[in-house]
């Protein structure tokens, strides 16, 4: 790995001295102000982290380190024949910020191709479940039973100085990204395919070889998870699974562990676990219909069913998106290219059609528009990967990249344990009859 980390250390050293200064220089500037409602609900809105590998625009939607997922789609590098990134390249270009060459993302695929080997009691955890389990549990649980090998945990305990934090991280989430797919795969197939395993493919990329894995060696399929594995990989800072990854790092709880907790954040069904609610409410709204293809009519009378019944319309809406989502966009654009004529997917775009205006019309949701779990269960299903519950899992290997790629830099800059000021609606109404304050120091 040391090409990557010589690149990291120039890199991480370059920024430390310039947030330094910056600090230094501007520190004490005031940088907007908090409502109480802000404090109450969920502290939308609310700045309070820094998180280097991408950002998101309300209106624009995300970009990783500068770049927006159609210049990613044309700038990074791609499989042979292929015409989709590779999550490789995403990563490198999160880790650095600067765009990846062929060689560079190669690399990658080699260094996480040769560290892929799963311990078998990671195997062993995971068998100890009833196969009824939800996928992402086991997944969790794969996770922690590779806590073991965890070389920041180990280093730590024998005497770490803290300028040397973020080189155990690194190697910890390098060796996590190479296994992920394996652990995914293995879950795959032990739920649903009568554990008939399937060997890795040492001359795969990373998200081909998932993939193969998994059991679906199709072209397409391929190309669909590596264009999968580049847009679910990060969503800036403040979401419940980059967020959890990243408060759990600062109490140097290992990359393992951050992880972990993170990912339980992703198996929520207001996060990442809106992508299997979303299929299996299409499914219910057809079997309830009776029709593969129902008219936009029937669709907004089951829309208005669902919001009668005070569930929300899996797939839209966003805490920050206010426009629809380009991630949508980048799977609706594979769709044409792919399955046009796809039943299922089709639907997808009709919902598209019809959700929104009556999202609008409850005056009450900031962003009627579709996210990205609004479309991908769609395309899995296509292929043939019709079990939704494991899509999370999909989700969650996709997103290690980002938070890994932004834990390794949370130790390289050094930053501390956080820990933000909660108070009680007690304080609060003295704070409001002007007998206390409600901030920190
Ligand atoms: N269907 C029905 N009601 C919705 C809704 C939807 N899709 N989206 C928002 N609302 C409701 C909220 O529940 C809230 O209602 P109350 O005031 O009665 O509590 C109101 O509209 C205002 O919400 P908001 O400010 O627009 O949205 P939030 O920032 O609070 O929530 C989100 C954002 C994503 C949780 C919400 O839009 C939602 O529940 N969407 C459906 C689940 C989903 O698709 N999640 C995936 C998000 C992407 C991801 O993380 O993977």
């Amino acid at each position: 790995m040391g090409i990557l980390k010589d690149k990291f250390t120039a890199k991480v050293n370059a920024s430390n001295t310039e947030i330094k200064n910056l600090l230094k220089e501007h520190g004490s500037k005031v940088a907007g102000e908090v409502t109480l409602a802000q404090i109450y609900q969920g502290m939308r809105g609310i700045t309070g982290l820094v998180t280097e590998t991408s950002l998101l625009d309300a209106q624009e939607g995300i970009r990783f380190r500068g770049y927006s997922i159609p210049e990613l789609q044309q700038q990074l590098p791609k499989a042979p024949k292929g015409d989709q990134p590779l999550p490789e390249g995403l990563f490198y270009l999160m880790l650095t910020g600067e765009l990846p060459s062929e060689e560079d993302a190669n690399y990658i695929t080699d260094v996480w191709q040769r560290r892929s080997h799963v311990p078998n009691h990671v195997f062993a955890a995971i068998d100890a479940l009833p196969v009824s389990t939800h996928p992402m549990t086991m997944y969790v649980v794969g996770v922690m039973a590779l806590q073991t090998e965890s070389y920041f945990a180990k280093r730590y305990a024998e005497g770490l100085n803290k300028k040397d934090y973020w080189e155990p991280v690194f190697d910890d989430a390098m060796i996590l990204l190479a296994r992920l797919p394996r652990i995914a795969a293995y879950i795959y197939r032990r739920k649903y395919k009568n554990s008939e395993h399937i060997h890795p493919n040492g001359l795969l990329d990373w998200a081909g070889n998932l993939a193969h894995m998994l059991g679906y060696d199709d072209k397409g399929f391929m190309e669909l998870m590596r264009l999968y594995m580049t847009i679910h990989a990060d969503h800036e800072g403040g979401n419940v699974s980059a967020h959890t990854t990243h408060l759990v790092g600062s109490a140097l709880s290992d990359p393992y562990l951050s992880y972990a907790a993170g990912m339980n954040g992703l198996a929520g069904p207001l996060h990442g676990l809106a992508n299997q609610e979303v299929i299996k409410w299409i499914f219910e709204m057809q079997e309830s219909l009776g029709t593969d293809e129902p008219s936009k009519e029937q669709i907004a009378d089951y829309v208005k069913k669902t919001l009668s019944e005070g569930k929300v319309v899996p797939g839209y809406g966003h805490a920050v998106l206010r426009k629809t989502d380009p991630r949508f966009t980048a799977q609706m654009e594979f769709g044409k290219n792919y399955m046009p004529d796809d039943k299922l997917v089709n639907t997808v775009w009709k919902i598209y059609e019809t959700v929104p205006p009556i999202l609008q019309s409850l005056g009450k949701i900031k962003n009627p528009w579709p996210n990205v779990d609004a479309h991908s269960g769609a395309l899995l299903v296509h292929y043939g990967l019709v079990e939704y519950e494991f899509y999370t899992v999909l989700f969650a290997v996709s997103r290690a990249l980002g938070v890994m790629a932004s834990l390794i830099w949370d130790r390289g800059l050094g930053f501390p344990l956080e820990r933000p000021k909660s108070v009680t609606t007690e304080q609060v109404k003295l704070w409001l009859e002007g007998k206390d304050q409600i901030w920190g120091e």
